[in-house]
């Protein structure tokens, strides 16, 4: 068996053209939707990350606002400007790239953000009401994995979901929004004991790790759907946490890195955009 590809680079162009209208419409009414990207040093796969996202932008109709900073900007300086992008009316969603230089509490910074515009969902207050269920901005490699299995049309409910990394940005949230959706949830991480025995059980399977290839394809149960949301960059180019070759034999659906859940996420950074300029216009 051959698995199926999950095209998260043909779903998240749907998404865009969906989000596209939606943005015209809120423009119609004398609204523009503003979103901020800042990225601090030169991080070459970060500055690819954002030259992607003001691409969607530019798509979508989102005006954006680029703030590139030097290597060696001070926490101050970056929480002075978080504010100043807090304040301003034209901009409905900041968004600080990730990781920062060492020098900088990432922590101060992402808690510094304005929970109305903090469109990557990553402030505790966002954090908080997703697991209580109330309304936020969801994070959007999570949010993005979901919309995915959706698109494929999986069936969540009652299913053995495995969840591997227990990051803050993927696998925490992913696990709560699978749980959601009524999968009964198993995080792995690095203290796991069994590893490949605890990915058998699986019907679905979500990896975010950030180790190249790392989850082998004999681990994958026959028909089991796996979403790979690792990005690595090796000598032979872009390659996820998911032994794909292997995998994709056993699978009945699989990510591709790339063009899965990278380009998915993005979307889902346009859609909380919309979303948060038309909270901001009190739509
Ligand atoms: P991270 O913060 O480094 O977290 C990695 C997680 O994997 C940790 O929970 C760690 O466990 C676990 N882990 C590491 N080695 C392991 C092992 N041998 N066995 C089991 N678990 C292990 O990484 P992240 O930010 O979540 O990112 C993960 C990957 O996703 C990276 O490749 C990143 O580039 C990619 N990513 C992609 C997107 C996208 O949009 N496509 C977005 C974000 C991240 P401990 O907690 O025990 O240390
Ligand atoms: N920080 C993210 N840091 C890293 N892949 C992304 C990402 C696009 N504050 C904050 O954007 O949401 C974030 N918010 N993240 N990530 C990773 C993470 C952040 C990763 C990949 C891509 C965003 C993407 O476009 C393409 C694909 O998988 O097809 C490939 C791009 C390439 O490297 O060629």
């Amino acid at each position: 068996m051959t698995a199926t590809l999950i095209d998260g680079k043909a779903i998240a162009a749907k998404k865009r053209t969906e989000i596209a209208a939606d943005v015209a419409t809120l423009k119609a009414q004398g609204i523009e939707p503003g979103l901020a990207v800042v990225i601090v040093g030169d991080d070459p796969a970060s500055e690819v990350y954002v030259r992607n996202k003001h691409k969607a932008c530019d798509e979508v109709g989102i005006r954006s606002f680029k703030h590139e900073l030097p290597a060696d900007t001070t926490e101050s300086a970056l929480l002075a400007l978080v504010g100043e992008l807090n304040a301003d009316a034209a901009v409905h969603g900041v968004l600080v790239q990730l990781p920062l230089p060492d020098h900088i509490n990432e922590e101060n910074v992402l808690d510094a953000i304005s929970p109305d515009k903090d469109v990557d969902g990553f402030h505790p207050v966002n954090v908080g009401r997703m697991v209580v269920g109330k309304e936020s901005f969801l994070p959007c490699t999570p949010h993005a994995c979901m919309v995915l299995l959706e698109e494929a049309g999986v069936d969540l409910e009652g299913k053995e979901a495995v969840v591997v990394g227990r990051s803050n940005i993927v696998g925490k949230p992913v696990a709560h929004l699978l749980l959601d959706k009524n999968a009964t949830v198993t995080i792995c991480h690095s203290r796991t004991r069994d590893l490949p025995g605890v990915v058998r059980r699986a019907d679905v399977v979500v990896v975010g790790v950030g180790r190249p290839e790392m989850v082998k394809g004999d681990w994958i149960k026959p028909g089991a759907v796996v979403i790979d949301v690792g990005i690595n960059r090796t000598d032979h180019g872009l390659v996820g946490d998911v032994e794909f070759s292997t995998a994709v034999e056993r699978a009945s659906a699989i990510t591709p890195v790339p063009g899965g859940v990278g380009p998915m996420t993005i979307a889902m950074l346009m859609l909380n955009t919309l979303v948060s300029a038309r909270r901001h216009a009190g739509i």
